[in-house]
């Protein structure tokens, strides 16, 4: 992207807070004014709803950017913060998880059992020889042991590094490697689309390359047979007999909590690392503030996956430090039949719902009748995040889900900025479909131009950090050039303009004329048409308004007159008729109601039906295949995918795909 983003997209909805959820709310309008004018005050109060052992002496230490110290001199147990402060508050027979398995099966644990897990876990993990400061790797279903095992590690300073169950072994012994970890929890497999799927032989060809490895501890969750090695230990022979008590030490606010890495777009891996005080004081903070939790009558799901950022944050550290009572669900959300999801919320009266774009719009593929079979009457607050939600998935989650009158909470933030960075606040802002809005208070976004000149008002650019915030990732492990290279010397000082240490994150963005913030997606992926750089997720959004359309990713491919052309993989709505004639008629009119909403010049030049899309673990869209499809090139690096044979789907059907005007 050489200067700004065109803005082509104007979204006029607007929906005011709920009175009543206003009139309650956790953080009220007075809060931006109170981060304005003492920001470092403001996050001191934050720091104050955690439970130390040793109060800090500094707040923010940015003597040596970009590698920031929060609430120096503190120290604090975070693992004694998210369970033993609860028990010790009475709160020991609140039930913290409620879990349901793929299959049906359930359990509900409360904190005082939680204490009693993540202190045997503990005692385990000491008594294999982890100490702090020592990594142990978790590769696990979502089962509880997952926020047990990363409780324990926190509670004996050893790092976890959480990768995604299903990962590959390469990307699992790579991530072991560069992590150089001591103990492997894993478990015999999980359930995942009504069948077990194992997780053991992965591990075992793992660690066959991975001589750091000592231990391996095994959940048993399935039951199916295992190959067992010498290094093998079962966690219900071990930590289950192990000693329920156990004296949490308090750990310097800077030491490291945690490893997870983020593929990005290229190379290898990256170890973002996270250290305890501010991540857990910005996490804890925003997980009140957003989500607007009343801890006493919310039952709160996030349907992350561990493995995930969101998972870590807002499954484990941020509920769990806020005493909530929450839902963990195993499994697939059509496993056994597409209302899953809704029946879980009906079954446990879920309030607020924290959930993927990837997913409303496959819901919204699946049709409206699914979740209208289902009382949702205890929600009242829903969430977004991973990507861009596109207005009309906004509204179709509202409608269907929200029952029209749920505040959604569109959540802007990445693995290295740890929690939420841009959203509503549920009792305060007046949200617009398709917007995150405003940073929170006592974050400073910006939406820049190339010269990182702030853009005025319904101008479009990069989106930036200007000031260093407590969740920050503290560096890449064990490469802190690659830190300074990968986020601070685009713009700013680490660029060597001004004296203003800049982060960049990778997104575009926009201000609308009322200077909410719209994310654009990532930089990498803007098209250059004709001299104008066109924003994916507009186009995108565009197509996803036409009512015939669940789901489409956009690319820009090279064109012989306007550098790149738009392509468009669409997913159609269930109910659609796509056969011979009428599909064609649907592309047509598809073309030109993309360029009736934004204007001719994002006019696709071709558009492809599709029955599945490209996407990460995680939900989200891997537009780098698409291109690679759209430019009849052969695909690049596939094993993030989340299911390998969408991609030989879609070229198949390239292969017939023609082009017009
Ligand atoms: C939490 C998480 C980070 C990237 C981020 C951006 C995209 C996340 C978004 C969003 C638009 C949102 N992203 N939330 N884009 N609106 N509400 O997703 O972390 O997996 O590291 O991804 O996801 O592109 O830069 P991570």
């Amino acid at each position: 992207m050489s200067e700004t983003l065109e803005n082509l997209y104007s979204e006029t909805r607007q929906f005011p807070p709920p009175a009543a959820l206003a009139a309650e709310a956790n953080v009220k309008a007075e809060a931006y004014e109170r981060a304005t004018a003492d920001r470092l005050g403001f996050w001191e109060q934050q720091a104050e709803r955690l439970t130390w052992a040793k109060r800090w002496e500094q707040t923010l230490d940015w003597s040596n950017p970009p590698f920031a110290k929060w609430f120096v001199g503190g120290e604090l147990n975070i693992a004694y913060n998210c369970v033993d402060r609860h028990v010790e508050a009475g709160l020991g027979d609140k039930v913290a998880i409620h879990w349901e398995g793929e299959p049906g099966d359930t359990r509900s644990i409360t904190y005082a059992d939680l204490l009693k897990s993540v202190s045997q876990a503990a005692n385990t993990l000491t008594e294999l020889g982890v100490t702090a400061g020592d990594r142990v790797a978790i590769y696990l279903p979502m089962i509880p042991e997952a926020a047990v095992a990363m409780l324990a590690c926190a509670r004996i300073g050893a790092l976890h590094s959480v990768v995604f169950g299903g990962f590959s072994v390469d990307a699992l012994a790579t991530r072991i490697q560069d992590a150089d970890a001591k103990v492997v929890i894993t478990a015999d497999g999980g359930y995942r689309r009504g069948k077990p799927s194992a997780l053991k032989p992965t591990v075992d060809e793992a660690v066959a390359q991975c001589p750091s490895i000592e231990h391996v501890l095994v959940v048993r969750r399935t039951g199916e047979d295992v190959t067992w090695g010498e290094k093998d230990l079962w966690w219900h022979e071990t930590v289950e007999q192990a000693s329920e008590k156990h004296e949490p030490k308090a750990f310097d606010s800077e030491h490291p909590l945690f490893i997870l890495y983020t593929s990005g777009t290229t190379g290898k891996p990256k170890g973002i690392l996270h250290t305890t005080g501010g991540y857990l004081t910005q996490v804890s903070y925003t997980y009140n503030a957003v989500f607007d939790l009343k801890p006493e009558t919310d039952v709160f799901w996030c349907t992350a996956d561990i493995g995930w950022v969101t998972g870590h944050s807002y499954i484990v550290y941020g509920p769990l430090s806020n005493g909530a009572t929450q839902i963990m669900y195993e499994g697939t959300p059509d496993t056994p039949h597409k209302g899953r999801f809704w029946e879980i919320v009906d079954k446990y009266k879920v309030t607020i719902l924290y959930t993927a774009p990837t997913l409303i719009r496959t819901m919204m593929k699946w049709g409206d009748d699914i979740p209208a079979k289902y009382d949702l009457s205890s929600l009242r607050l829903l969430g977004s995040v991973g990507e861009p939600i596109n207005p009309e998935a906004w509204m179709w989650y509202r409608a269907n889900v929200g029952h029209d009158s749920c505040p959604i909470v569109d959540t802007w933030w990445q693995t290295e900025t740890g929690g939420i960075m841009i959203s509503p606040l549920p009792g305060v802002t007046s949200t617009k479909p398709g917007s995150a809005m405003t940073p929170l208070p006592g974050i400073s976004a910006d939406v820049v131009d190339d010269q990182a000149e702030s853009v005025p008002d319904g101008g479009g650019g990069f989106l930036v950090l200007r000031e260093p915030w407590p969740s920050m990732l503290r560096t890449i492990w064990g490469d802190d050039q690659r830190f300074i290279d990968t986020y601070w010397s685009r713009f700013g000082k680490g660029a060597g303009t001004g004296d203003e240490w800049i982060y960049f994150a990778g997104d575009g963005a926009k201000k609308d004329e009322d200077g909410a913030l719209w994310l654009l997606g990532r930089v990498d992926d803007v098209m250059l048409v004709s001299g104008h750089n066109i924003s994916t997720t507009e186009v995108e959004s565009a197509l996803v308004s036409h009512p015939s359309v669940a789901e489409a990713a956009v690319v820009g491919a090279t064109d012989p007159t306007t550098g790149q052309a738009i392509v468009a993989f669409t997913i159609p709505r269930g109910n659609v008729d796509t056969a011979g004639d009428a599909g064609e008629k649907l592309i047509q009119d598809l073309r030109n109601h993309v360029a009736k909403k934004l204007g001719p010049i994002a006019k696709p030049r071709q558009i492809m039906l599709v029955a599945e899309l490209p996407k990460t673990r995680s939900g989200k869209i891997m537009r780098r295949l698409l291109r690679d499809v759209a430019e009849n090139r052969s695909l690049g690096d596939v094993t993030t995918l989340q299911d390998s044979t969408v991609m030989d789907l879609i070229s198949s059907g390239m292969q017939g795909s023609k082009s017009e005007d």
